[in-house]
Order: C-alpha cells, then sequence, then structure tokens
C-alpha cells in the first residue's frame, strides 16, 4: 500500500484518490505524534519536579521528530521488511524519536529511571551506548518505549525511541552524522581516528564536570 502510494503520486489525477489511499499512513503519523508529545510532557513534569527538589533542571533541551515517509520506506527496503501500515508498526521502532539533551551523566540515568518507573511505560528495549560505547567512540542511552495513547474509540499502544546524551555527546553526534553522509572526503580514516579521539576527550569531559558539580552540590 505505501509502496503504491508514494511510486504512482506523479500518475495520480486525483487528489481524492491519493487522500483515500493516504489516510490510514497519515492516521498512523497522528498516532506516533501524540505518544511523542506524550513522552515529552512526562519528561517535562520530571524536569519540573526535580528542578523543585534540588533546585537543578536535568535536561537543557528536548527535540521531537517524526521519521519522514522516504526514510520509512528506505529503511523497510533495506532491512528487507513488508512495505505496508502494519509492517511499520511491528518492524520499526523508531518512527517517533524523542532526544533527551542533559549537561552531566548522572542526570541521564536519573531521568531514564524516572521514566521507566512509570506504570503506564513499558520498556522494550535499552542500550547504553554510554557505558558501551560503539567502536566508532558514539556514546548516547536508547530506550525504545511502549506508551498507551487514548483515543475517542479507544486506548492505543504506541513505541517511542528515546535517545539520551550530552550535550557534549550531541555536538559530537551530529559532526559524526554529517561526516558519515559526505561523500567526497579525502582522507576518511584519519577523520574516523580524529573523531574516535573526540569522543574519548568529550568523555572524560563530561566525567569531570560531573565531578565538578558532585563536589560543589
Ligand atoms: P536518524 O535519522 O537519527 O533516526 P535500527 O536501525 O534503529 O533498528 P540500530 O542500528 O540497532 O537499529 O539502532 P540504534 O543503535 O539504537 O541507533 C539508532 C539511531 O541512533 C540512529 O538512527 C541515530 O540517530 C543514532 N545513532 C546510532 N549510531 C550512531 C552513530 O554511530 N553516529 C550517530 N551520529 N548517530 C548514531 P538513524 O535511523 O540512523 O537516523
Amino acid at each position: 500500500m505505501l509502496e503504491s502510494s508514494f511510486d504512482n503520486l506523479a500518475s495520480i489525477e486525483h487528489p481524492e484518490y491519493l487522500l483515500e489511499k493516504m489516510q490510514p499512513f497519515l492516521e498512523l503519523m497522528v498516532y506516533y505524534h501524540c505518544a511523542m508529545l506524550e513522552i515529552k510532557t512526562k519528561l517535562e513534569v520530571l524536569d519540573k519536579g526535580l528542578a523543585l527538589r534540588s533546585s537543578r533542571n536535568p535536561f537543557e533541551s528536548i527535540k521531537c521528530r517524526l521519521k519522514s515517509p522516504r526514510s520509512i520506506v528506505e529503511k523497510l527496503r533495506r532491512k528487507g521488511y513488508p512495505l505496508n501500515i502494519g509492517s511499520i508498526e511491528e518492524n520499526l521502532n523508531d518512527i517517533a524519536g524523542v532526544r533527551v539533551i542533559c549537561s552531566f551523566p548522572d542526570d541521564i540515568y536519573d531521568l531514564a529511571d524516572s521514566l521507566c518507573a512509570q506504570d503506564d511505560i513499558k520498556v522494550l528495549s535499552r542500550k547504553d551506548y554510554i557505558r558501551d560505547p560503539k567502536p566508532n567512540g558514539y556514546r548516547s542511552l536508547h530506550l525504545v518505549l511502549q506508551i498507551p495513547i487514548f483515543l475517542s474509540d479507544g486506548k492505543k499502544e504506541m513505541r517511542v525511541e528515546v535517545q539520551f546524551r550530552t550535550i557534549a555527546m550531541d555536538f559530537w553526534a551530529s559532526l559524526e552524522h554529517k561526516v558519515k553522509y559526505k561523500k567526497d572526503i579525502q582522507n576518511p580514516d584519519q577523520v574516523a581516528e580524529e573523531l574516535h579521539q573526540c569522543a574519548e576527550a568529550i568523555s572524560q569531559l563530561d566525567q569531570r564536570m560531573q565531578d565538578i558539580r558532585n563536589n560543589i552540590a
């Protein structure tokens, strides 16, 4: 269904036909959007609560994004999954993505633990790339959460991927992401090595900043 909707865009002369074909996909995206907002609100409530108790805010910013239709189709194709609505829900965990940027590593774990402990949230997976970084130096804590959204005709469980990083890890990941998609790099091995060294330096800096805060708290 998805494939035919996207591939035949140019040949469709009747917008009603297009809208009808797209409706289930558009509805699903609204559900993911709602689930993403639920997670964002929960994090903001936790932030306010922790700020009241400790006079500090555990996160600096939250970014939310829905995966684009093109990226969804590309990922389904790349992984060999069927191109239909059911397959999106069943096989992809990162249609709705929330990225939480914290100043200090300990805040990441405090926030993530408080979120996971909430009784309407189910943790489907947890990958700790901070304690166990990827070979290129990538660090973040990734959670795939399942959360209910309440619609007029009932409840629907949705998945949201939540990534937690420090400001410094986020800075690193944005540059590494740009490098990954740049085609004409002259010396890719050297750039990869530089990035790896920067990731190590960032990790040490994060820990030193954490130690300073612990000492003055
Ligand atoms: P986008 O546009 O950021 O969403 P998956 O393919 O998600 O089923 P995987 O690879 O096990 O399975 O997922 P993982 O390890 O949890 O990582 C998924 C996301 O984490 C990526 O999403 C990136 O956002 C981020 N990420 C993971 N590894 C790296 C890395 O080495 N560098 C950077 N910069 N980001 C990373 P997408 O889908 O790649 O892209």
